[in-house]
């Protein structure tokens, strides 16, 4: 029998710029008539499979059979001109090299660091909105807040200096980008990872932060320059591994949380029912962070692809060796199989863990700390400003256009 079933038309897909929380209308077909489809974003060469239900978005990002190794040197249909990783990057290898590099990093995530970098996190939080006081209303809260606060925890856990931040958020910008224009993008990846060359260099040679006495008695920073440093040295990971890992945690971890932590104070703002029930119990605060995860939107499009080293059924579907496959943690995390009322903001949902940190072994190892810095910003800013409240109608509102990770261009706040 002729089976058509494995060469499903190929959609050409150019995201619209979306407000607020909309869902990308294309990914919400995908998921309830095509789960398993044909792509085409509008850089790089021919299709890519696109993976969008959440028992199939697991199955992709888990099997050993899909590769993000060999996603590298291959000009893979995507929405960014360019490659946001370096080559190197721990985004990019697979099994043992991943494990080896994974393992590393595990030394700059541990209880104790994300312990620690809570209190900093109160410290940092405090200053903010004190600038925020003085300054009075109405204020950009992306530039007083979701902006500075971020940057500011990242930079602390990677070992970057508060005089070098800015200039941290500018590659960031340039990197993170589909519109900064692709050699404008590949400049920056050069000079930020010219930067954490030098970082880990300064780190191995010796530690200039105040130390923290290990057992032995051996004295070394532990931020993540001083852990992959160590790693470089006792032969765990090359230095250029170590600084395409470094670059990737730096860039990410603002960038993400910004965005994201802006989107779930636009949220809030939005559904006041839900803004007045999370101050009424502030021990729902992490469930409330869980939902709001799940529930936004974080992207438009796909991020990172894999490719399939052999012939894989998915779905029902064979996808050949050798094609490109995305997944969709957006809409795995809006499958109704999985989620009841999907679409419904619902602080109350119990069941399977949402998928906005991704799945299996590519996981965000920052997860802990974003969820820690999103809790701090949906209590703190309140408990200062109970009346906040937006300073311009919803509709008003400008929304980052043609990007890849969705966020507000600014949020106008009073209170
Ligand atoms: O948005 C993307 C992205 C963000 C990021 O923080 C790290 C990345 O490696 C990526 C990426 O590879 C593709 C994106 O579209
Ligand atoms: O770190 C990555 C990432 C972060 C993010 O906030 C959104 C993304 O789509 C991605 C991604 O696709 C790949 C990453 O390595």
């Amino acid at each position: 029998m002729i089976s058509t079933a494995s060469t499903p038309p190929v959609h050409f897909w150019t995201p619209p710029d979306l407000p607020g929380l909309d869902f990308d209308p294309l990914l919400a077909r995908l998921l309830h008539e095509e789960p398993v489809a044909r792509i085409r974003l509008p850089n790089g060469e021919g299709h890519a499979w696109l993976v969008t239900r959440y028992e199939d978005v697991r199955f992709v990002s888990t099997d050993p059979r899909f590769s993000r190794k060999a996603v590298v040197g291959r000009s893979v249909t995507r929405l960014a001109p360019h490659f946001i990783p370096l080559d190197e990057a721990i985004g990019l290898a697979d099994p043992p090299d991943h494990t080896r590099m994974r393992r590393v990093v595990a030394g700059a995530f541990t209880a104790r660091s994300m312990n620690r970098l809570r209190d900093h996190a109160q410290q940092v939080m405090g200053e903010l909105l004190d600038r925020m006081e003085r300054h009075g209303p109405p204020v950009d809260l992306v530039a007083h807040l979701n902006r500075p606060f971020p940057l500011a925890m990242v930079s602390t856990l990677t070992g970057v200096p508060e005089e070098d931040r800015a200039q941290m958020a500018r590659w960031s910008d340039a990197i993170i980008s589909a519109t900064a224009g692709r050699a404008a993008s590949e400049r920056a990846k050069g000079e930020i990872a010219d930067y954490f060359t030098a970082l880990l260099r300064e780190r191995a040679a010796g530690p200039r932060v105040p130390a923290q006495v290990r057992p032995d008695g051996a004295a070394r920073p532990d931020d993540l320059a001083g852990v992959l440093a160590e790693g470089v040295e006792a032969g765990a990971l090359s230095l250029d591994e170590a600084v395409a890992l470094a670059v990737l945690v730096q860039i990410s971890g603002a960038h993400a949380v910004r965005n994201n932590s802006a989107n779930m104070v636009y949220a809030l703002l939005t559904h006041p029912a839900h803004l007045a029930r999370l101050r009424a119990e502030p021990a729902l605060v992490p469930r409330a962070v869980e939902e709001l995860l799940r529930y936004i939107p974080h992207r438009n499009a796909v991020g990172l692809s894999r490719i399939a080293l052999q012939d894989v059924a998915v779905g029902g579907v064979t996808i050949p060796r050798d094609d490109a496959v995305y997944v969709s943690y957006l809409t795995a995390n809006r499958d109704p199989a999985v989620f009841a009322d999907p679409d419904g903001l619902d602080f109350d949902r119990a069941g399977p863990a949402h998928v906005a940190f991704g799945h299996g072994p590519h996981y965000c190892p920052g997860a802990a700390l974003a969820r820690m810095e999103s809790e701090l910003v949906v209590t703190s800013l309140w408990d200062r400003f109970p009346t906040l409240r937006l300073d311009v109608p919803e509709e008003r509102l400008r929304w980052q256009r043609r990007a890849l990770i969705r966020g507000p261009e600014e949020l106008p706040v009073r209170w």
